[in-house]
C-alpha cells in the first residue's frame, strides 16, 4: 500500500498523493532541511552504494557518485516544451502536446517507485521569502537528487512555511525509473507550471530547480511578468576605493562561467587593489527596478561545476570551495579514497577506479589507442557557494545587485575577437542573438561542432525564441540606465592551434576595460563589429601580449564574417515573421559596415 501524506496546503497535499498513486513508492518522506535528516540520508546512500563516502580526514563531508554510463550529460533530444500550441514553444524547442506528453511519461512513471521511497523537497529559488524568488516542490526517488538539492537550493521546512496554505509552486516530479535512454523524458509544461523528468539521474536533467525551473519555466514566467531569467554568471569587481560594480555574463555550457564567476586576478592586478566577489556561476534572474537599472539575483545557493581542467592554477577559488561538504560526480577514485580528474591537481595518480567503476592505471589506452580517462569529461562538483573564498556578502540580499554590464561569450577558435562593445542595447541584443559556440561535453552531441546558441539559452528557453528576442528588446526600452553589452571570446587560437589569450585569471584584465568603458573612463576603436580596445588600454602587466599577438586577437576577416552573416540569416529565417524586425535591421547594418 502506498503511503499518503497530510499537509496544511491542500492543493500540494492532493498533488503529492496523486503522484504517489501513479509512482507507487513504499514510503513518502518530507525533506525538512535538518542536519540530522541529511546525515541519515548520507548513511542510507552509502549503505546502498548510491554514494561512496570519501576520505573524511582529507575531505570532510565529501561523497562520490557515479551515474549510469548512458547518463552523463543533459539529453537535449529528450527534452521537450509541452504547450497547447506548437508555436508557443517555437521552432527551436522540441515540442509535444501536453496530453501526449503526460500520457507517454505516465506509462514510464507508473509503479516505477515500487520498493523505493519518494522524497518531497520543498525548495526556494532565490532567498526564501524574497518577492523575487519562486518556490518549487520536487518529488524524487533519488537520495543523490535530495542531497544535491540541499546544496543547490534553499530547501526544507522553512520553504513549506513560506508557501503557507495557498502559495503558488512549480510541481516538479522526478523518477529514476530504469535509467533507460528509450524511456527517458524531460518534460516542461509552462502553462501548468509543471516539470516531469523520468529515466535519468544526471544533474541538469534531474535537479529540477536548476535548468528546468530556473531557466525553462522561469523564462516563460519572466516574459509574462516582465523580467529576465538567464543562463548567466554574476560577479562583482571592487576597484581601489571600495566601489563595487557588477557584471552578468552569458556563456554556453562549459564555456567558462564558473571560472569567470570566481576569478582570482593575477598578482599585478591584485596589487592595484582589485577584488572579485562571486554572486552566481550559472543563472541570473534580473529585473528593472524603480531606479531605471537592472538588478540581478542568483536563484541558486550552490555550484554544479565542471571538474576537468579545474586545478589551483586555473581556478584556486573552486579548489578551495570543494575541499569539504562536496558531492563529486563521475570522477576517478584514488586508493586513499580521495578523487582526481583530468587536468586536475598534480600528476595523475598511478592507479585508481575510474568513473565507470573499473580498475584504472595511468597511461592505459583503449582498443583505438586513445587514453582511457579516469573522470568523465562532464564530471562535476556540487558545493555550497558559501564555501567559496570570494562569495559575495550580498548573496542573501532579496534585491540582488545592480548590473553595469552584460557580457556574451562563446568558444570560438576563429573569427570572434577577444572583446568588443556593442553600439547600443539593440545592437547588443543582436550580438547575443548571434552567439555561436563550439559544442562541449555538457550535452550529448558531436564535440567541437559549431552551433548557434542565442544568449547561451538555446537549450533553456522555455518558449518561442523569437518572442524571447522581442522581450529582450522591450526590456531595454524600459530602462533609464541599461547595462552596456559586450561580446568576448577567450578561446581564439593561432594557426598552430594554441590559445592566443592566456584566459582564466587574466580575463579580469578585460573586465577592467569593460567597467572603464561603462564609467566613461577609456576610449575605443570603432570597427564593423563594435568598439574594441586601443592597444595599450588593456593592462597587460605580467603577461606577454605583443602588438603582433594583439592584432591577431582583434583581427576582423571581412570575408569570413560575410559568410558568418549568411549563417545568421539561415538561422533567423527559422523564426519567420515572428522574428523582431530590429534584429534584421542590425544584421543589415552590420553587413553594410562590413562592405564599407
Ligand atoms: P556550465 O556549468 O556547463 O554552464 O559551464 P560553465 O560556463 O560554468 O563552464 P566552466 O567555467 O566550468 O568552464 C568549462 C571549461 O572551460 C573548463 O574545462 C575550463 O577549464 C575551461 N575554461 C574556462 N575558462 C577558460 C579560459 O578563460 N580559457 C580557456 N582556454 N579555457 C577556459
Ligand atoms: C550546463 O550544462 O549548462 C550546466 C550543467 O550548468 S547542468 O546543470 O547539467 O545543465
Ligand atoms: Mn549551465
Amino acid at each position: 500500500m502506498t503511503q499518503r501524506i497530510a499537509l496544511k496546503h491542500k492543493k500540494l497535499e492532493s498533488w503529492i498523493n496523486k503522484m504517489a498513486r501513479m509512482c507507487a513508492p513504499d514510503h513518502i518522506v518530507l525533506i525538512n532541511g535538518s542536519q540530522k535528516q541529511k546525515t541519515s540520508l548520507e548513511k542510507e546512500a552509502s549503505r546502498t552504494g548510491e554514494l561512496i563516502r570519501l576520505n573524511q580526514k582529507k575531505m570532510p563531508g565529501c561523497f562520490l557518485h557515479r551515474t549510469a554510463p548512458n547518463d552523463v550529460a543533459r539529453t537535449e533530444g529528450l527534452t521537450f516544451i509541452c504547450t497547447k500550441k506548437k508555436r508557443t514553444a517555437g521552432p527551436i524547442n522540441n515540442w509535444m502536446s501536453p496530453r501526449a506528453a503526460y500520457k507517454k511519461a505516465e506509462s514510464i512513471f507508473k509503479d516505477s517507485m515500487k520498493g523505493r521511497t519518494m522524497y518531497v523537497i520543498p525548495f526556494s529559488m532565490g532567498p526564501t521569502g524574497s518577492p523575487f524568488s519562486k518556490i518549487g516542490i520536487e518529488l524524487t526517488d533519488s537520495i543523490y537528487v535530495v542531497l544535491n538539492m540541499l546544496i543547490m537550493t534553499r530547501a526544507g521546512e522553512k520553504v513549506l512555511k513560506q508557501l503557507g496554505t495557498r502559495g503558488e509552486f512549480t510541481k516538479c516530479l522526478h523518477g529514476k525509473a530504469e535509467r533507460d535512454l528509450a524511456k527517458r523524458l524531460i518534460l516542461h509544461f509552462p502553462e501548468d507550471n509543471t516539470i516531469w523528468s523520468v529515466g535519468s539521474g544526471y544533474g541538469g536533467n534531474v535537479l529540477l530547480g536548476k535548468k528546468c525551473l530556473a531557466l525553462r519555466i522561469a523564462s516563460y514566467m519572466a516574459a509574462k511578468e516582465k523580467w529576465l531569467a538567464e543562463h548567466m554568471l554574476i560577479l562583482g569587481i571592487e576597484r581601489p576605493g571600495g566601489q563595487i560594480q557588477y557584471l552578468a555574463g552569458a556563456f554556453p555550457s562549459a564555456c567558462g562561467k564558473t571560472n569567470l564567476a570566481m576569478i582570482v586576478p593575477p598578482k599585478s592586478i591584485l596589487k592595484k587593489g582589485v577584488k572579485v566577489w562571486t554572486v552566481g556561476d550559472d543563472i541570473a534572474w534580473m529585473r528593472v527596478d524603480s531606479d531605471g537599472s537592472l538588478w540581478a539575483i542568483n536563484p541558486e545557493k550552490g555550484f554544479f561545476g565542471v571538474l576537468p581542467g579545474t586545478n589551483s592554477k586555473t581556478n584556486p577559488n573552486a579548489m578551495a570551495t570543494i575541499k569539504k561538504n562536496t558531492i563529486y560526480t563521475n570522477v576517478l577514485l584514488k586508493p586513499d579514497k580521495t578523487v582526481w580528474w583530468e587536468d586536475g591537481e598534480g600528476k595523475p595518480p598511478k592507479n585508481g577506479i575510474d568513473w565507470l567503476g573499473r580498475k584504472w592505471k595511468s597511461g592505459i589506452r583503449d582498443e583505438d589507442g586513445l587514453p582511457v580517462k579516469g573522470a568523465n569529461t562532464n564530471s562535476r562538483f556540487t558545493a555550497p557557494i558559501s564555501q567559496c573564498p570570494s562569495a559575495s556578502f550580498r548573496s542573501e540580499h532579496h534585491h540582488g545587485v545592480p548590473i553595469s554590464a552584460i557580457v556574451f561569450g562563446g568558444r570560438r577558435a576563429r573569427l570572434a575577437p577577444l572583446v568588443s562593445e556593442s553600439f547600443s542595447w539593440q545592437h547588443g541584443v543582436y550580438l547575443g542573438a548571434t552567439l555561436v559556440s563550439e559544442r562541449t561535453a555538457a550535452q550529448y552531441g558531436k564535440l567541437g561542432e559549431v552551433r548557434r546558441d542565442p544568449m547561451a539559452m538555446l537549450p533553456f528557453c522555455g518558449y518561442n525564441m523569437a518572442d524571447y528576442f522581442t522581450h529582450w528588446l522591450k526590456t531595454g526600452k524600459r530602462m533609464a540606465r541599461p547595462p552596456r553589452i559586450f561580446y568576448v571570446n577567450w578561446f581564439r587560437k593561432d594557426s598552430r592551434g594554441n590559445f592566443l589569450w592566456p584566459g582564466f585569471g587574466d580575463n579580469v584584465r578585460i573586465l577592467e576595460w569593460i567597467l572603464d568603458r561603462c564609467n566613461g573612463k577609456v576610449g575605443a576603436v570603432k570597427t564593423p563589429l563594435g568598439y574594441i580596445p586601443k592597444y595599450g588600454d588593456i593592462d597587460t602587466d605580467g603577461i606577454k601580449i605583443g602588438e603582433r599577438k594583439w592584432k591577431e586577437l582583434f583581427s576582423i576577416d571581412k570575408k569570413e564574417w560575410a559568410l558568418e552573416v549568411g549563417e545568421q540569416k539561415k538561422f533567423f529565417a527559422k523564426f519567420g515573421r515572428r522574428l523582431p524586425k530590429e534584429i534584421l535591421k542590425e544584421l543589415r547594418a552590420f553587413e553594410e559596415r562590413l562592405k564599407s
